[in-house]
């Protein structure tokens, strides 16, 4: 299945290059219906993307300041549907850790040795995007979903250390640019070769509310809370 599926992405590619020679502009939306089936299945996509996240919180804010921190992410989405509106669905990690000054948000206590933030913001989100054209250069995107984001607050030194966990939710819009048009030819042959179909820059917005942490059987929002705006800016790949 797998080898003949891979013979038909070649011969399809094979075909659109030549169809692309030979053919007049006119002829080319006569074999549209053929430049769908040439193009391999599209099923996931992988992201990896940097950028930074204001967090909300006045204590965090105070303790370690409230400039932008530096945010690593690497989402893996899951592709149901991909044509004319393409969706996703995505698993998001992210990773954050910063040092801020010698006293504990957790419990305000003064401390000798420097402390660190680390944050890791989960993400389970639906994507969509509005994708019309064949090879469009610039796909518009949006979507929301859970967010679920780790903590961890530790003096450097003796290791003291608190964590904890916040849930809530997050909405997020965004654009992604299309690299295969400065480079047609070699984006075909990833297609034929590795079944990639799509590099794109994305540039994402997004705003997470995640306050909520579930103590003694219920739900509060006391303490500290992860939301805020992160601004990421990526390298995505569909195939
Ligand atoms: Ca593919
Ligand atoms: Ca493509």
């Amino acid at each position: 299945m797998q080898a003949v599926t891979f013979t038909r992405a070649l011969v399809g590619a094979a075909l659109l290059a030549l169809l692309s020679c030979v053919a007049a502009p006119g002829a080319v939306q006569a074999a549209e219906a053929e430049e769908y089936d040439s193009e391999s299945p599209k099923w996931f996509t992988t992201s990896l993307s940097f950028g930074a996240f204001w967090v909300n919180d006045a204590n965090i804010q105070a303790t370690y300041t409230d400039s932008g921190k530096f945010m690593s992410k690497l989402t893996m989405g899951f592709v149901p549907w991909s044509r004319y509106v393409h969706t996703e669905v995505n698993l998001g990690l992210g990773f954050l850790q910063f040092p801020g000054k010698a006293q504990f948000i957790s419990s305000g206590a003064a401390s000798a040795d420097s402390v660190m933030m680390t944050m890791l913001p989960l993400s389970l989100d639906v994507l969509v995007g509005i994708d019309i054209a064949e090879e469009q250069p610039v796909v518009p995107y949006g979507g929301a979903g859970l967010a679920w984001t780790l903590w961890r607050e530790n003096e450097t030194g003796d290791g003291e250390q608190w964590v904890g966990d916040r849930l809530g939710w997050s909405a997020f819009f965004g654009l992604g640019l299309l690299l295969d048009r400065l480079e047609p030819a070699r984006a075909a042959r990833d297609d034929a070769k590795a079944g990639i179909n799509d590099s794109y820059v994305t540039i994402e917005g997004r705003y997470s509310k995640v306050e909520n942490q579930m103590r003694d059987g219920e739900w509060q929002t006391d303490g500290l809370s992860f939301s805020g705006w992160g601004l990421q800016i990526g390298l995505k790949l569909a195939y």
